[in-house]
């Protein structure tokens, strides 16, 4: 259901989803149970001529049960989240799937920079690629992502994903993804860090095989004008949050010159 709303882009996306369903479903039928019987007898037990209010301690059994019974389900079906939790969390953060492809992931105050590991599979070689707020990836892929923070605490949040993160600063963290859905994405710094944190956004590009070589050409030529730039209206090549911006006119770019 929640894919009507957000895209859903990665192979564990689904779980993600299918955990919110649970939960939703349980919590839910409790709301409205709790909610039904709280007005049902708000309403049929209301002030009556002529009736006097009686004072109910609830100590016998025939009263207490009313509290415990629900109470142990409520526990029980409490189990049944955690135990899908479990599940979910050992799938997607405790299992690492052999890597196809490789990215590091650099958060700062306020931008987000990428180093794709280039045709060799490894990063810090000759053949990397950087971008600034621009990650591109190949659909299919499992990629491996290599998480770091220049400065104060980041989260890497990619909603299409359903993918978070947090950045540390002094720590590199691993963890994997894997692009199932061609498009563009929203990534957004999910960490308050600062003045900048509501602009620290970038775009998330899934390419098909063809698309992705043809774009990583690109950028490495020179040529390729990157989502954030079209965005800020600058063709400055590699622009820092600090670019000069053409388009005065955006909120965000005025933000942006501001930090
Ligand atoms: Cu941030």
């Amino acid at each position: 259901m929640i894919e009507y709303f957000i895209y859903s882009a990665s192979s564990f996306a689904g779980d993600i989803d299918d955990l919110f369903f649970l939960i939703t479903l349980i919590i839910g039928f409790w709301f409205f149970l709790t909610f039904g019987a709280l007005v049902y007898f708000t309403i049929k037990f209301r002030k009556k001529d002529g009736v006097k209010a009686q004072y109910i301690t609830g100590e016998k059994h025939s009263e207490t049960k009313w509290t415990h019974y629900p109470h142990f389900a409520v526990i029980a079906m409490d189990v049944v989240i955690i135990a899908a939790n479990i599940l979910v969390w050992v799938n997607i953060k405790q299992t690492l799937p052999p890597r196809d492809n490789l990215v590091r992931v650099i958060g700062q105050q306020w931008s987000w920079s990428f180093i794709h590991a280039g045709p060799d599979g490894e990063l810090d070689t000759a053949d990397d690629i950087a971008t600034v707020n621009d990650l591109h990836l190949k659909i299919g892929d499992t990629y491996h992502f290599e998480l770091q923070s220049r400065d104060v605490l980041h989260n890497f949040a990619v909603p299409a994903f359903r993918l978070r993160q947090d950045a540390v600063p002094g720590r590199t963290i691993s963890g994997w993804f894997k692009p199932t859905k061609i498009g563009t994405y929203d990534l957004q710094c999910a960490e308050m860090c600062g003045y900048g944190h509501g602009i620290m956004g970038a775009a998330v590009t899934v390419h098909s095989e063809e698309s992705y070589n043809e774009t990583m050409s690109q950028i490495q030529n020179g040529t390729y004008e990157s989502h954030y730039q079209k965005r800020m209206g600058t063709k400055t090549g590699m622009p820092s949050y600090t670019s000069h911006f053409e388009d005065e006119g955006s909120f965000a770019v005025l933000l942006a010159s501001i930090f």
